[in-house]
């Protein structure tokens, strides 16, 4: 029998029955893996209020001390539970296990682990000052949680990019109503059952299906007793949000879409070089906001690096996500294959050379029905195309060679979004240089997303708003109160 996924509310999942259901298909052959409960306004409302009761409960009234260890027992218990979080991840996704295992579920443990240290260990401010009676002042900042955050995910790497959200909201204090995306319910839900298990009070973690506009997404920013809203995803998904909490004034927290450079200089170690762009051109199929689907190359290397990255990309091993020989997974959904299909359509109409890839795989019968895509490589696009200035999302990077460093700030700055950058050389001079002038948020030297968690993440430009990480987050999760005390 197909598996039913309702909301999570106050501690319970809540009965299908009379629930309008949508279907959820399987990326990698089409079927319908799940059916998913679109939760309707009145379900929304009770899961703010849920969330709302339990600010004034038990969790308000535990020590940051008590929070961070119980943040500590739901990172152990995914540990536990990491084959299910694996199994439900690849169900959604359909991207490769060894993805799974080494990269998007620890990360969803670590994501608990970090921001429950990070609260024990922040100090806040505070000022001695001078008054004219000359016994003086002191300053001191205390933080508060915010309250209730709306919690809107993406499909791409669902479980990592709902934690990284969830870990500082609820080491702050505050409680959550969660909406998944659509495309990718599964872990949301499991994360649900962690939380039962490990005795985080009812209502701290609420989870709600559905889709955005005019739907559940929707529903939770529009709804005024949301104080705050976290969201990654689309940039014009951000523009609808951003217009949400205006009214009342809700604080906005935005990773958004990038079309980031990857910059190849002909000094750089040329295996590593490959295999970098190769990852951050190709992983997840293409699905990863910091991808770069614009790579500039030196000119005197260019045409032996598109060769390299060329065997590389023919190398990919399709196949079904449990299957430890696959490499390769297929894109999320039939409608976002379509837009890179499109993509690939209108990259030879602006004139590409399509070096690899550019179709569909010719794929075995029962894989058939999924959302196949060959990886793909261009080059010979004039600086204008669509191709080169709009986020595809897709497994594809036009190759584009460079001859200054002047010339390469100024292509990778010409966009308007500026999320990440990749720079590969052994002038490390040089790529300081760079890293000043480039105009994103995260810029990586001789790597692609090698995180540490305590530094600040976002975008600039049109891919985001504010930076999380760390310290960081805390400026966004919880509200910082100045109490003046005459001496
Ligand atoms: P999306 O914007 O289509 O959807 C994201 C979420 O927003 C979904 O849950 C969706 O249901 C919801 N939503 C859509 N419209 C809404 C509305 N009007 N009101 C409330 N909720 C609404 O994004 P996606 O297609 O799921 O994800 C891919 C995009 O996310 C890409 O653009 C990618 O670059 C971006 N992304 C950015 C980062 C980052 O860190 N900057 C990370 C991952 C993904
Ligand atoms: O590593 C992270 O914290 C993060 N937010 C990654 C985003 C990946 C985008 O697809």
């Amino acid at each position: 029998m197909t598996r039913i996924i309702t909301s999570f509310i106050d501690g319970e999942f809540q009965p299908a029955e009379g629930a309008r259901l949508f279907d959820k298909r399987s990326p990698v052959d089409g079927r319908v893996i799940a059916r998913i409960a679109e939760a309707p306004q009145a379900e929304v409302d009770r899961a703010v209020r849920a969330a709302r009761a339990a600010l004034r409960g038990d969790w308000s009234r535990m020590t940051v001390e008590q929070r961070a260890a119980m943040l500590h027992a739901v990172a152990d218990e995914i540990t536990r539970r990491f084959d299910d979080f694996v199994a439900a991840e690849m169900a959604d996704t359909g991207q490769p296990s060894h993805v799974m295992t080494h990269v998007f579920i620890p990360r969803g443990a670590a994501n608990f682990k970090i921001f429950a240290d990070v609260v024990k260990n922040v100090p806040t401010e505070s000022f001695r000052m001078d008054t004219p009676d000359g016994r003086g002042a002191l300053n001191y900042a205390i933080r508060k949680p915010k309250g209730v955050i709306g919690v809107i995910c993406p499909w791409n790497a669902p479980f990592l990019l709902m934690t990284w959200k969830l870990g500082p909201a609820l080491a702050c204090g505050n409680t959550v109503v969660v909406k998944p995306s659509e495309e990718t319910p599964l872990t949301a839900a499991l994360l649900g059952e962690v939380m039962a298990k490990v005795g985080v009070p009812k209502g701290v973690y609420n989870v709600v299906n559905g889709f955005g506009p005019k739907s559940t997404g929707e529903f939770v920013t529009t709804h005024p007793q949301v104080d705050a809203i976290t969201f990654t995803g689309e940039t014009r998904t951000g523009t609808a949000i951003m217009k949400a909490a205006a009214e009342g004034l809700r604080d906005v927290s935005f990773e958004l879409g990038g079309k980031n450079a990857g910059i190849v200089f002909a000094d750089a170690d040329f295996d590593a070089a490959v295999d970098g762009i190769f990852r951050s051109a190709f992983l997840n199929t293409g699905q990863v906001c910091l991808g770069t689907e614009r790579v500039y190359v030196e000119r005197p290397i260019f045409e032996r690096f598109r060769d390299a990255l060329k065997a590389k990309v023919e190398a990919v091993k399709y196949g079904r996500p449990e299957d430890h020989a696959s490499t390769y997974g297929p894109l999320i959904s039939q409608e976002h294959r379509d837009k890179v299909l499109g993509y690939y359509q209108r990259a030879v109409d602006e004139g590409a050379t399509v070096v690899t890839g550019g179709g569909v795989p010719d794929m075995p019968a029962d894989l058939k029905g999924g959302c196949w895509v060959q990886p793909t490589i261009w080059t010979g696009l004039k600086d204008d195309a669509s191709v080169v200035r709009e986020e595809i999302f897709g497994p594809c990077c036009h190759l584009r060679p460079f001859d200054s460093e002047d010339e390469v700030v100024a292509l990778a700055n010409d966009n308007v979004y500026g999320l990440s950058t990749t720079i590969w050389t052994q002038h490390l001079a040089r790529a300081h240089r760079m890293a000043e002038r480039i105009e994103v948020g995260i810029t990586w030297i001789n790597a692609w997303f090698l995180r540490d968690l305590r530094t600040p993440f976002g975008g600039s430009k049109q891919s985001g708003i504010g930076r999380e990480g760390g310290v960081h987050s805390l400026e966004f999760y919880t509200e910082t109160r100045n109490v003046c005390v005459k001496l």
